[in-house]
């Protein structure tokens, strides 16, 4: 009777110290377990007088029953206290404010090339890109530029070697396209170019869009109309818009194609420079050399041409005097856009 009070006073301290289910799992072990202690006076039954065997078997018997009874309640316990800790350990304050993030937005020279390329797209146009890295060749020779050339001089042109160099218009592209493809053909070519040049006006990468038309029977009169159309589409429905002699070496005859001042209406002021017109692409009719040089018939095809810088294009849309502003990446400036 004794030796019963002493082990379940034992038991109770133990289970009073218990704190995780590893310690209640000892517990479990040491009384009633293979070895353990309920088991082992469960064993010695059969040495116990038989009179009392049946006192003994019932007092051992319902001191097993009280044990297990106990390890499960207290193990339940400890496995909401487990749970209630991790809760509030993983607990996050909702009523916290967030952390505010600037939304990004498009940049305003791809706003305004994805409006040039819909644009052309929109009249039929399709897409090609080709290497910024590019072959004197393509960029070049192929394109009717001769040697002595100032477009040539390393002032103006990033050579990586002798033959090598960074395009300095996307022409190279509508060389590449010809010689793998036969006419007729109606493809825009917009990319990065490079040239070595930074000032206000100028800045070492800039973007393009050139244009190339070629079949049987184009004229300058599908060069004027589509360049009208794509103008006005630009800028202002029914803005003024005239076609001026130039010089190109890979069009003949070579035009650049003005808008009336926006500022001033062609009054003449400070941004055309008292002209009253501002310049926004050149164009022209495709030289017969760079058709010979992709191995088309000029006596077959004609073409025409364009090519345009997009930012030029966008400092007029939004009156944006420096063109480096674009590349400062100051957020207060290309968020007005
Ligand atoms: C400008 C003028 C131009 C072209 C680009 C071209 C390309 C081939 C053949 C003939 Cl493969 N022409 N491109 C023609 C005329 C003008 O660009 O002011 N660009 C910013």
């Amino acid at each position: 009777m004794v030796d019963i009070n002493d082990i379940k006073n034992t038991f109770l301290h133990d289970l009073t110290s218990a704190r995780t289910a590893g310690d209640l799992q000892n517990i479990r072990i040491k009384y009633t377990g293979k070895k353990g202690i309920i088991t082992a006076k469960l064993k010695l039954l059969p040495t116990v007088r038989q009179e009392e065997k049946p006192a003994y078997g019932k007092l051992v018997n319902e001191l097993k029953v009280f044990i297990q009874g106990e390890i499960d309640r207290k193990e339940s316990q400890i496995k909401n206290l487990e749970r209630n800790q991790k809760i509030a350990a993983e607990a996050i304050d909702i009523t916290l404010p967030g952390k505010y993030t600037q939304p990004g937005r498009t940049h305003p020279i791809s706003v305004v090339l994805k409006e040039v390329i819909d644009t052309f797209g929109s009249m039929g146009f399709a897409i090609e890109v080709g290497p910024e890295v590019e072959l004197d060749y393509y960029n070049f020779e192929a394109l009717n530029i001769p040697k002595n050339h100032p477009a040539r001089d390393m002032q103006d042109t990033f050579y990586i070697s002798d033959d090598v160099l960074l395009r300095t218009h996307t022409s190279p592209v509508q060389v590449r396209t010809m010689e793998r493809s036969k006419p007729p053909l109606k493809f825009i070519a917009p990319g990065k170019v490079y040239r070595c040049d930074a000032d206000v006006s100028h800045t070492p990468m800039f973007h393009q869009v050139e244009g190339l038309v070629v079949d049987t029977d184009i004229s300058f009169s599908d060069l004027k109309g589509v360049l009208e159309l794509f103008v006005h589409r630009m800028f202002k429905k029914d803005i003024p818009v005239r076609f001026r002699p130039s010089f190109f070496p890979f069009t003949e005859p070579s035009a650049e194609v003005d808008i009336s001042c926006i500022l001033c209406s062609g009054a003449g002021c400070r941004v055309c420079k008292g002209s009253g017109w501002l310049e926004v692409l050149g164009a022209g009719m495709v030289h017969p050399r760079v058709f010979e040089m992709v191995g088309y018939d000029p006596e077959l095809y004609s073409g025409f041409a364009f090519g345009m810088g997009i930012e030029r294009i966008t400092m007029l849309k939004y009156s944006i005097n420096d063109i480096r502003t674009f590349y400062e990446n100051d957020i207060r400036f290309l968020r007005q856009f």
